[in-house]
């Protein structure tokens, strides 16, 4: 071997040892379980413009959840808080109970839907709402001027939205607390409904458990419906899920995959997944409640890994004090919020 071969080998060994040991030391960081501090809920997440962004509920007793505030982050590990990117003083209907967040992004607004008011009867002002933004930080303000969705249909309280964007291009939403899951299609402008073939718009969905928090993901053809059962105040909450060929089901339920764990924390539900269009890697988003905890508003937000196996089955969540390494977005560096 000559010199320069000589001296050229020795350099890529080099710079392979620095990648490998900067690789090491990126995979020991990790985000810690909760992920940011202070009482959140029903988190979900999502990459917007090179960030990922976590919009959960502000965990508080019902007069006080006026707002909401958002969080970005360009690897997992450090996040950014954005406060009040919704505020009920930019919702003339709205005025507590502000429930959570399902985010969509389309034709260039970015659409925030919320539940509010907690109603209790199709007599009482509140519901499903819709609000937008130009960006994932908002602030969002409120597009209809009421809600989107102000009675109970199929016995589902109109809360807890999941809005989705199927293979053909149509817009879904599926929500619904007290026991049921209602889906309905958005029209183009996300202004009301198309009513289905049989002429109905809510149809009801809900699978064996089911209690509130609607999720739903497609993955390799799949539906993965996913839900939260048990009672949210307490320590077995839990997250539950289904498979279907269609938004419509028939959703059998499979069984759980997130619960507390007496050595990490209790109450651990309604939840979101991440997908890493990084590392590929797909995560699962939720709020638990710390050891120890027995207010019902102190939740935090946490995160952990998803797994799939060979069949497309979701593996029991193992809930972790140490969350998911760091795991850095291309491009994450323009400062658009
Ligand atoms: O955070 C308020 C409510 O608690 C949500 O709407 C339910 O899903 C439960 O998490």
């Amino acid at each position: 071997m000559n010199i320069t071969a000589r001296i050229t080998r020795s350099a890529t060994i080099v710079i392979a040892a620095l990648v490998a040991s900067a690789n090491a030391a990126a995979q020991t960081v990790r985000s810690g379980n909760p992920v940011f501090p202070g009482w959140y809920a029903d988190p979900e997440a999502h990459v917007f413009e090179g960030q990922y962004w976590i919009y959960p509920t502000y965990s508080a007793p019902y007069d006080q959840q006026t707002l909401m505030d958002a969080f970005s982050s360009r690897d997992l590990i450090t996040w950014e808080k954005h406060a009040r990117v919704l505020d009920t003083s930019n919702v003339s209907w709205a005025h507590r109970a502000v429930w959570a967040p399902s985010i969509i992004e389309k034709d260039g607004w970015y659409y925030l839907f919320f539940g509010a008011n907690d109603i209790q009867n199709d007599q009482q002002v509140g519901g499903i709402g819709v609000a937008r933004a130009r960006r994932p930080g908002g602030p969002f303000k409120d597009y209809l001027g009421k809600p989107l969705i102000d009675k109970f249909h199929n016995g589902a309280q109109p809360i807890d939205q999941f809005v989705f964007k199927d293979r053909d291009g149509s817009y879904y939403i599926v929500y619904g607390g007290w026991r049921h899951c209602n889906i309905a299609k958005l029209n183009d402008t996300f202004t009301g409904f198309i009513p289905f073939p049989d002429g109905s718009i809510f149809k009801e969905i809900t699978p064996a458990g089911y209690v509130e928090g609607a999720f739903m993901l497609i993955k390799d053809d799949k539906y993965y419906f996913m839900w939260s059962e048990g009672g949210w105040t307490g320590p077995n909450y839990a997250v539950a899920y289904a498979i279907g060929s269609s938004p419509f089901g028939p959703f059998e339920r499979v069984g759980k995959i997130l619960q507390q764990d007496s050595s990490v924390a209790t109450g651990a539900g309604h939840h979101s997944v991440l997908h890493s269009p990084a590392s590929d890697k797909w995560y699962i988003v939720y709020h638990r409640r710390p050891l120890g905890e027995t207010d019902r508003n102190h939740r935090v937000v946490s995160i952990d890994e998803l797994r799939f196996d060979a069949r497309g089955l979701i593996l029991p969540v193992k809930i972790t004090k140490e969350g998911v390494p760091a795991d850095p977005l291309p491009g994450a560096g323009r400062d658009r919020n």
